[in-house]
């Protein structure tokens, strides 16, 4: 799973992440080796709840149909098999792929165990979206190098590590996983 690894996120984006686009080369190497590529999207009305101008943390981004929204271009679309979008209702959080999706369901169906997570950002939608794999009882390993975290507040990614692996999420590292 690549979650959010989209213009806004990345250098020159809306909500850049620190770093954001270092995850690029290693969730292309770590796509290339599975058979089956979730690309998430956070995919917001323009009159999301999360946006400061409605009250909420953020400035605008990843508006639905906008070039912010799209993938990084250096992320390579044919190893990338489905898309999902998340946070597409007005009022719902919508940090986690799970959140106010059928993303549990498309997994079911194919009979998806487990999920490889990597992408933008640590301590929101990675989180969020790790957690609930968990809670809905899929195993998850988060690639830490190919992560990187907004740290709105100081220690947000260590809290946000050490809470995904009291849930079980397996912290492993590209080179791990990757046979080259
Ligand atoms: C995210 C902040 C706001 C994320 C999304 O993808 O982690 N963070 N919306
Ligand atoms: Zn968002």
């Amino acid at each position: 799973m690549i979650v959010d690894v989209q213009n806004d996120f990345c250098a020159g984006g809306a909500l850049a992440v620190p770093d954001g686009d270092a995850v690029i080369e290693p969730l292309n190497r770590l796509a290339a080796q599975h058979d089956l590529v979730y690309a998430t999207r956070d995919w917001h009305p323009a009159d999301h709840w999360s946006f400061a101008e409605h009250g909420g943390p953020w400035p605008v981004h990843c508006v639905q149909g906008t070039h912010g929204a799209e993938l990084h271009a250096d992320l390579d679309r044919s190893l990338i098999d489905e898309l999902v979008d998340a946070g597409d209702k007005p009022n719902v959080e919508g940090y986690s792929a799970f959140d106010g999706t059928d993303f549990e369901g498309r997994l079911r169906a194919r009979g998806v165990a487990s999920l490889v997570v990597g992408g933008l950002a640590t301590d929101y939608c990675v989180r969020a979206t790790a957690l609930d794999a968990r809670r809905h009882g899929f195993g998850v390993k988060v690639v830490t190098d190919a992560i990187r975290g907004i740290e709105a507040e100081p220690g947000d990614v260590e809290r946000s590590l050490e809470e995904m692996r009291q849930a079980g999420v397996e912290l492993v590292t590209t080179e791990e996983l990757v046979s080259t």
